[in-house]
Formats: structure tokens, C-alpha cells, sequence
């Protein structure tokens, strides 16, 4: 049985990694931050009682700020497979909150990589390791973007996640290590963080329709992206690490839309208009915007074989779906005096 180790296990994509390799016969073991309120909600569905029988999803505590701490798991763990997706991941925060960003995305990734070179080490283990990259690293460089295009960051996010990605390749350079970068645009699900664009609006969607909801507010609606399916591109990292050599892939779709486009969609699902519903608010530019994602995924479909199962139009309605029936319950919990606040 191999044993893997997800950093960030706690987030979207980490939800659905772990569910894909427990499925595989994985012992998956995550990686979850202390925090005042529950953040495991994710995961909840997979965890089991571990005073009851042997479980096939262990969490521990720890944080990637925290290199000692990152240490003491590996060894506990003993991983063959550590994927690290923990991180402060959303573009316009980084802006805010530059230094935080760069310490867990940057030198966060450089210390989980020296924990696993001196595990390694000790154990002559070969640790294999998928790094999180991500198309933001493209920023403002021309579409279709591939594994040759430049990197152009255009935030501290991005600068931070090109920082992470030459790391990861240094130490596969220097020290042989068995480290995959894979870059990934962007991906969504009903498992989509609230405050990313396209579930800020498949909620708004539901909200407005359930009547608890009068208005969006939304910033550049311009900005296009390659929007895939989080599910099938868990997948992707996966199948970088059982290739027979460590390399660096594009996960994308192909195809690119703009927010608008998906406001048209999202909206269309319900039979409403979005122009009724939608102001513009300038809280929500960016001091530098990233305009055109659209990913080429040809090498990672003719080395590995990677397809995405799910189009544009099927996330779209998947996810308002589900948002529909959040509104809905949030709707009889108000009806019924409960009320129940969330901001996105
Ligand atoms: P996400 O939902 O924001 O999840 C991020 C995870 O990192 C959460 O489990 C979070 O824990 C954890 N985390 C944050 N700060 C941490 C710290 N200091 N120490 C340890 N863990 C920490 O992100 P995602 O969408 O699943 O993305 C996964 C990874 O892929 C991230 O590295 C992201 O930057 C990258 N990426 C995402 C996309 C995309 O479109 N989704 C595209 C390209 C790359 P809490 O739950 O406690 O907050
Ligand atoms: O913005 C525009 C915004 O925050 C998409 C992260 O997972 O993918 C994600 O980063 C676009 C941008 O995602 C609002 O200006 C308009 O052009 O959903 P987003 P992102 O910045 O592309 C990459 C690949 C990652 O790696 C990141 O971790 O939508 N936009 N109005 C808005 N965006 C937000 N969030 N909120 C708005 O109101």
C-alpha cells in the first residue's frame, strides 16, 4: 500500500486528491492548520474515528511556516508520495498580505523540500514530490501559454509560485530528487473556495434566485480564463508522479472564457439576466490584472495521457446546481428564524 502526504489537504484540490487516492488504495495522511473554527469541512466525509479501526486518512497539525514541525511528520509518516498544494492562494489577498504569501508559497515549498532532501537522506528514501504551480506564473506573457512559455508574474502571489517552481526545480537538478511542477490553470468545483470569482457567482446565483440575495458585485469581468474541473486535474498531479521520469506539465483545458461568459452562463442556468443583478465595484480590481489565461495541454495528454472529462458548460451547471440547493436550505433555515451569514 503506498503512503501519501498532502499539504493543503484542507482545500479544494485537497479534498478531492485525498478521495482519488484513497480510492486508489492510498493511505493518505494531510497536513491541517490549528485554527479557531473547524476547517476540515472538505474532508469530513472521509475521515474515520482513529480509536476505531485502522483509518486510510490520518491528519496531523502543522503549517508550512513551520520547517521543524514539517520535519517531525515526514519522519512519523514516511511517505512515498508528499504533494505539497498548501498555500495562501488567492491572487488579490497577496497583494494585500505580500509578505505572508511569499513566506508560505515561496519559502514555505523550500522548506518542505529540504525536509524531504534531509529525509531522504536519513532514510534513503526517494520521496517522490508534486509541487502546486499554477498559469498565474504566465501572467501577462501571450496566450496559448505552455511549458515554453516565459513566466510573467503579476502579483505577489505569482512571484511567489515562480519562486516555489525553481526551487522544485533546482533540487531536482542538484540533488536528483524526484520532484514534478505541474502547471495548473485555473479549476473549479462546487468545493470552490467563496470568494474566487466563479463561486462568488454560481452563490450569488442561487442566493438571488432563492430571494436572499439582490445584487453582485464584481471587478473586472474582462479577464478571461481557462476554467477546468478540480476532480479531473487531481488526477493530473497523480499521474506525474507514477511517470518513469520527474518532469514539469501545463494542466489545462484549452479553451478560455471570459467572466462575463460565465455570468452569461451561470445566470442562463436559472433564467435570469445578469445584467439585472451585476454592479461593478472597484474593491475588486487588482493593481495588476492578469488578462488572458489559455493553456496548451498538449504534452501532458501525448506523455500521460491526461484528458479533462468535464466541459465548460457542465462545470457551470454543476456548480450553480449545487448552489441552488445551499440557497435553498439557507432559505428554509431563514424562513424558519435561523439565519445564516456568509461572505463571499
Ligand atoms: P485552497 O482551496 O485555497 O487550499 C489551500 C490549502 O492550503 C488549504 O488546505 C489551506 O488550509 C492550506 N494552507 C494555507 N496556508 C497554509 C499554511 N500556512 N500552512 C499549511 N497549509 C496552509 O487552494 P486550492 O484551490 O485547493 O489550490 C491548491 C494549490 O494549487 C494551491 O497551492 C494553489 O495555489 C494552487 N493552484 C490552484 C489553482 C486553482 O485554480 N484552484 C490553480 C493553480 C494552482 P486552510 O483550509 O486551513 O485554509
Ligand atoms: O479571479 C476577476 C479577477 O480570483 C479570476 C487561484 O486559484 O487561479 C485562481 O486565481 C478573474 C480575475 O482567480 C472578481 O480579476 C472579477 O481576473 O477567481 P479568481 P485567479 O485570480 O485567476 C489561479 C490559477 C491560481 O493559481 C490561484 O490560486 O476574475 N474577477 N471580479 C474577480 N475575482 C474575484 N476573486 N472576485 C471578484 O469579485
Amino acid at each position: 500500500m503506498k503512503r501519501a502526504l498532502i499539504a493543503g489537504i484542507t482545500g479544494q484540490d485537497g479534498s478531492y486528491l485525498a478521495e482519488f487516492l484513497a480510492g486508489k488504495g492510498y493511505e493518505v495522511h494531510g497536513i491541517v492548520r490549528r485554527a479557531s473554527s473547524f476547517n476540515t469541512g472538505r474532508i469530513d466525509h472521509l475521515y474515520q474515528d482513529p480509536h476505531e479501526n485502522k483509518p486510510r486518512l490520518v491528519l496531523h497539525y502543522g503549517d508550512l511556516s513551520d520547517g521543524t514541525g514539517l520535519r517531525r511528520i515526514l519522519e512519523n509518516v514516511r511517505p512515498d508520495e508528499v504533494y505539497n498544494l498548501a498555500a495562501q492562494s488567492h491572487v488579490k489577498v497577496s497583494f494585500e498580505a505580500p509578505e505572508y504569501t511569499a513566506d508560505i508559497v515561496a519559502s514555505g515549498t523550500l522548506r518542505l523540500l529540504e525536509a524531504v532532501r534531509d529525509y531522504n537522506d536519513i532514510s534513503k528514501a526517494s520521496v517522490r514530490v508534486y509541487q502546486a504551480g499554477s498559469s498565474e506564473m504566465f501572467g501577462a506573457a501571450s496566450p496559448p501559454q505552455s511549458e515554453a512559455t516565459p513566466f510573467y508574474p503579476r502579483s505577489p502571489y505569482a512571484a511567489s509560485k515562480v519562486a516555489a517552481h525553481w526551487y522544485a526545480l533546482n533540487y531536482r537538478e542538484a540533488y536528483g530528487m524526484f520532484i514534478c511542477n505541474g502547471i495548473l490553470f485555473n479549476h473549479e468545483s462546487p468545493r470552490r473556495g467563496e470568494t474566487f470569482v466563479t463561486r462568488k457567482i454560481t452563490r450569488a446565483v442561487g442566493r438571488i434566485k432563492h430571494g436572499l440575495q439582490e445584487k453582485l458585485f464584481l471587478g473586472n469581468l474582462d479577464a478571461k480564463r481557462d476554467w477546468g474541473f478540480a476532480g479531473d486535474y487531481v488526477e493530473a498531479m497523480c499521474m506525474m508522479l507514477q511517470h518513469d521520469k520527474p518532469d514539469d506539465y501545463v494542466v489545462a483545458t484549452g479553451e478560455a472564457y471570459s467572466v462575463q461568459e460565465f455570468l452569461v452562463k451561470a445566470f442562463g442556468r436559472v433564467g435570469l439576466n445578469w445584467q439585472d443583478y451585476v454592479e461593478i465595484d472597484p474593491r475588486y480590481f487588482r493593481p495588476t490584472e492578469v488578462d488572458f489565461l489559455q493553456g496548451d495541454p498538449t504534452k501532458v495528454m501525448t506523455t500521460l495521457g491526461w484528458k479533462p472529462r468535464v466541459s465548460f458548460d457542465e462545470l457551470v451547471n454543476m456548480m450553480v446546481d449545487q448552489d441552488l440547493d445551499l440557497a435553498l436550505r439557507e432559505r428554509t433555515l431563514t424562513d424558519a428564524g435561523f439565519r445564516r451569514h456568509i461572505h463571499s
